[in-house]
């Protein structure tokens, strides 16, 4: 990787300092928080929303500032991680009784699954026994398909987690919780903590612990606070840990699944590799593994234009109602399923809009409940679903980009992206390849792409470099589906305006942003999401003494909740009349920015 020139001036240091001063939404978590840096990326073109991107991931790295939040090169992170990482050496000389196992919600609980079977592959290479377990709230169907509601529920979290590490006599749980702030990760680490003799909890998220959620969590005395403010304690002789970077806000407001995906992938993989290692933990040995993976951010953004061509290309297809499909080998195919997956819950997308496929499919993923095809389509995952279900239909206005390396089987590239070029011509492809070690049939597959970004790498470990590629994919993949959704008008400002509402979470979100851009009062913007939620102009008094379990359980089924509270609120018109406004301005920025200019 050559040195890279950092994004011309977007001043990353003074909007810093705007949103760690204290007075900069006070009220809100800094993974809630909006950033500074994207205020207007709702209306940027592709370059600049591509710029914008970088300086706000380019925050993961910036050392310490005077204030209060540690950050990922902070000399105490880095001490944390060694520790953590002896800990699994620990685990890793005792594969019989002992176990590590990773847990989270939505993106958390994907990654999760993501390194777990990782890190597993690679012992088995070393002939080592897998010590690597995963529990993602909703069961393997969420690794793929949005399920955001079980993240509600602390019980469900517990019981997976001891039935995951039944029978082991150590058990190091890592939960991961970006916002600090599912129920279904606290209910698991106080499970830990009431539990000692067997169980060591590791938090990762990315607030300062007195940021912690407290709101409480019904049928249960715990908050995520509360569970942190014990951990706090406990950190102090090791018998916890807590690793909680500050990043800075999301490009988008709440979209963990952007800095906070790749600071959990960060992070975690820089404590397995350590562990792996045959010399003694080092600080330096840390710190050098976290430069690696900002010099890999770097490098990505220096095609940057390449990067913003692709975005446009996949918001275009958005925009005209088609597809955007990733075509994807290995890991890399998998990140792609992910990226996809996320786009549902954050922007209210259908699951046809952008779909991933990697090959091999399930016998790949050895994921614990197997094959899940029979689920429906959205389970349908393998490059031959691709051509029986998806290819007959392709036309030019859909977009498809395949995600391969040197590593994988060239023939099988490009045998499939002959097919996919018999059917369109907007075919693009982003390809990792080692210098020096250039395939040349590799050329035959560039020219059936009308794009193709190729990364080349300097020599590296191949785990290391795998990771490397893998982060890229992510930020290239994530910059690709926020900026479509941005074109597609999924983006007001830079809050999700059409976010699905199917957890607490979710739910307090849409209503803190209703009333940020209406200016209305709590209590009205709230009785307009209800009625957006349960589709009625006037709230009955049962709807209005239903939980919030029930609201967010009945807004899954709805569309559109939000910009529909939002033209309500802002027209005082009734459901029906905002229904069909928004049908004629399916572009829900402007829809939306027309009721607030007339209001
Ligand atoms: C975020 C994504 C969500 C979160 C999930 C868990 O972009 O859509 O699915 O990953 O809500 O969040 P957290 O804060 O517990 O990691």
């Amino acid at each position: 990787m050559a040195a890279v020139a950092k994004p011309d001036r977007i001043d990353t240091f003074s909007t810093i300092h705007n949103w760690e001063s204290a007075d900069y939404e006070p009220t809100l978590p800094v993974s809630e928080k909006s950033n500074p840096l994207t205020r207007h990326i709702d209306r940027a073109p592709a370059s600049s929303i591509v710029k914008m991107l970088q300086a706000c991931d380019a925050e993961m790295f910036l050392e310490k500032s005077q204030t209060q939040y540690q950050r990922l090169l902070s000399e105490e992170m880095v001490k944390t991680l060694m520790e953590v990482a002896e800990r699994v050496r620990l685990i890793l000389k005792d594969p019989q009784d002992s176990l590590v196992v990773l847990s989270g919600c939505g993106t958390s609980g994907r990654l999760a699954f993501f390194m777990a079977s990782g890190f597993n592959r690679e012992l088995q290479r070393l002939n080592y026994a897998p010590v690597y377990s995963y529990v993602i709230a909703g069961g393997d169907r969420a690794l793929f398909s949005s399920q955001e509601a079980p993240e509600d529920d602390p019980t469900l979290g517990a019981l997976r987690l001891k039935k995951v590490s039944e029978g082991k006599k150590r058990v190091l749980f890592v939960g991961v919780s970006c916002g600090l702030s599912a129920p279904f990760v606290a209910g698991q680490l106080d499970f830990c903590l009431r539990h000692p003799d067997v169980y060591t909890p590791v938090l990762v998220g990315f607030n300062p612990a007195h940021q912690a959620r407290n709101e409480p969590i019904p049928g249960c005395t715990l908050t995520f606070h509360s569970v942190v403010t014990r951990m706090e304690e406990l950190a102090k002789t090791q018998k916890a840990f807590l690793i909680n970077p500050g990043l800075g806000p999301e490009a988008i407001s709440g979209s963990s699944r952007m800095k906070g995906g790749s600071a959990t992938k960060i992070l975690l993989e820089v404590v397995f590799s350590a562990s792996f290692s045959r010399t003694p933990v080092t600080f330096n040995l840390i710190l050098q593994h976290m430069r690696s993976y900002e010099k890999a951010l770097d490098f990505t953004y220096s095609h940057s234009q390449e990067i913003a061509a692709l975005m446009e290309a996949a918001g275009r297809s958005l925009q005209c109602g088609r597809q955007v499909c990733y075509l994807g080998w290995g890991s890399l195919g998998l990140l792609g399923l992910i990226d996809a997956s996320e786009c549902k819950p954050t922007f209210g997308a259908d699951h046809e809009d952008i779909r991933g496929f990697v090959s091999g499919g399930y016998k790949e993923l050895g994921n614990n409940e197997g094959d899940l095809t029979l689920m429906g389509p959205e389970f349908s995952i393998s490059h031959d679903d691709f051509l029986d279900g998806v290819l007959p239909r392709l036309t030019d206005d859909d977009t498809v980009l395949l995600l391969y390396s040197d590593s994988d089987d060239i023939d099988k590239v490009a045998k499939l992206a002959h097919r996919v070029r018999e059917k369109t011509s907007n075919i693009h492809a982003a390809y990792h390849q080692t210098a020096g070690d250039a395939a040349a049939k590799q050329d035959d597959i560039n020219k059936l792409c009308s794009s193709t970004i190729i990364f080349t790498w300097p020599q590296e470990t191949p785990e290391r470099l795998q990771h490397l590629r893998e982060l890229s994919t992510k930020l290239l993949l994530n910059a690709v589906s926020t900026g479509a959704h941005i074109f597609k008008g999924k983006v007001f400002k830079n809050y999700m305006i059409d976010l699905q509402v199917t957890n607490s979470k979710l739910y307090r979100r849409a209503a803190r942003l209703m009333q940020k851009l209406s200016g209305h009062s709590e209590s009205e913007c709230e009785e307009a999401l209800l009625k957006a939620i349960y589709q009625v102009d006037k709230l009955s008094e049962d709807i209005a003494t239903c939980s919030l379990e029930t609201h967010t359980h009945t807004a899954g089924k709805a569309k559109k909740v939000v910009p529909l509270a939002l033209v309500c609120l802002l027209s005082g018109c009734s459901i029906k009349e905002a229904e069909s406004r928004l049908e004629q301005q399916p572009i829900v920025r402007k829809a939306v920015e027309a009721c607030l200019k007339s209001s």
